[in-house]
């Protein structure tokens, strides 16, 4: 094998194989109107992480699973004192997602490593590709679980007890999928910690197909509150119950949204408020709502403007708690704090090494290098999706678009690896 002699080499990757991997896995948990279902520790996400584990075999990597089920594969490199290189991203879905959110940044990995395998290149390095469980936070919190407890941001222990509305725990769907590691999460053979990071995902915004580019160099992502919120009324029925009387918990739930969406417009033009969770009890047509337990997402580019945004809510939910008889009980659920990605240059210089049209963007989204990017060098990629919608079932991206990413991954990490 040649060691690789340097960054500007001719070395592409397969975009038509690439896209067709994303095909075949799409295949797994796929719904109705071309999306995935492959929600967190389900039969589907295992489905899928089986067909990955197959994969990373087939390319001569050596697989590891740890105990909260994040999996990695390493590709050996020749000096094997030298911290490994690493990308990856997540295959866990939102309950209609797409075809591409996370699932790109894996496959985007292997095909590198098959990129390598294929033209004899060795590095000095070794190289990793990682799946991080539960990226998306939908079914359990908090979000980003896997890479969080990877870099100790959550214990093992209270991500193995974390529970779904319907009380199965981590380690019990872990155990039940086959997923229930015996590697001591975050502890990685032979190095302390990796070398650099890398994850290639589609921008899940407008901003790179609004500007008619193919490569956003990631200079970081929003920090992040997620809350969990039950408003207490009372059941009461829905026709002798005068208005003026009713303590109705789905109306103290309404003004909150309400409140989300002003606080957030407040702190235009990167602010971002959302209500995605509503459970309503008893939920009957006709009986005014007694209790609601809905989550809050807040997101801001600054500390500062989290914590004005945090201060607005809780302002807004003491003076409904006086409008509506009702009240307001707000946990934070999780949270992190908006963070800077450091190998933005690496990045950048490997889409100039390609010619590729690109410019600096800031993720709107939690990724699993938000983590990562807390224990090593990290470096994301974005890609254009269609019209910039993502958690939906009919997110798009361009293949030639996908490939690009892909090469700017392969140059990017070979910088770093060689
Ligand atoms: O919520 C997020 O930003 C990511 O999709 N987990
Ligand atoms: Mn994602
Ligand atoms: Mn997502």
């Amino acid at each position: 094998m040649d060691t690789y002699a340097s960054p500007a080499s001719a070395l592409r990757i397969n975009g038509p194989r690439l896209w067709q991997r994303l095909m075949d896995l799409a295949a797994i948990g796929a719904t109705p109107l071309g999306g995935v279902r492959r929600v967190a520790l389900t039969d589907a996400d295992r489905a899928g992480r089986d067909q990955v584990v197959a994969w990373m075999q087939a390319l001569g990597m050596a697989v590891r699973v740890d105990e909260v089920g994040n999996v990695f594969a390493r590709r050996a490199g020749t000096d094997p004192s030298r911290a490994p290189v690493a990308t990856g991203s997540h295959i866990d879905t939102q309950p209609n997602g797409g075809k591409f959110d996370g699932n790109y940044g894996v496959l985007a990995g292997l095909e590198v490593v098959q990129t390598l395998n294929d033209s004899g290149v060795a590095t000095a390095a070794p190289i990793e590709v990682s799946v991080w469980t539960n990226e998306e936070g939908s079914r359990f919190v908090p979000v980003m679980m896997g890479s969080g407890a990877f870099v100790g941001a959550f214990s093992v222990g209270a991500v193995r007890a974390a529970a779904d509305v319907d009380g199965h725990t981590v380690a019990a769907e872990l155990a039940r999928i086959g997923y229930d590691g015996p590697h001591p999460c975050g502890q990685i053979p032979g190095s302390k910690a990796y070398g650099a990071f890398f994850e290639t995902h589609i921008e899940q915004g407008p901003v790179l197909e609004d500007a008619d580019l193919p490569i956003g160099v990631v200079s970081g992502a929003l920090g992040q509150r997620w809350y969990d919120v039950v408003a207490t009324g009372q059941d009461s029925h829905a026709g002798p119950t005068p208005m003026p009387l009713r303590r109705d918990a789905m109306r103290a739930c309404a003004e909150v949204v309400r409140a989300v969406h002003a606080l957030a417009l407040a702190e235009a033009p990167h602010g971002r408020g959302t209500v995605g969770h509503v459970r309503v009890q008893p939920n009957s047509r006709n009986t005014v709502p007694g209790r609601v337990d809905f989550t809050v997402d807040l997101r801001h580019p600054t500390e500062a403007g989290l914590l004005r945004m945090d201060a607005a809510l809780q302002a807004a939910c003491q003076q409904i708690e006086r409008d509506t008889a009702c009240r307001l009980e707000i946990k934070l659920a999780t949270q992190f704090a908006p963070c800077a990605f450091d190998m933005s240059t690496a990045v950048r210089q490997a889409a100039q090494s390609l010619g590729l049209p690109h410019m600096d963007v800031v993720s709107g989204a939690g990724h699993d290098a938000v983590y990562l990017a807390r224990t090593c060098p990290t470096g994301m990629i974005f890609v254009p999706c269609k019209d910039g919608i993502s958690h939906n079932e009919i997110e798009d991206a361009k293949p030639e678009h996908l490939e690009a990413g892909a090469n700017v991954l392969l140059h990017a990490m070979l910088q770093v690896a060689r």
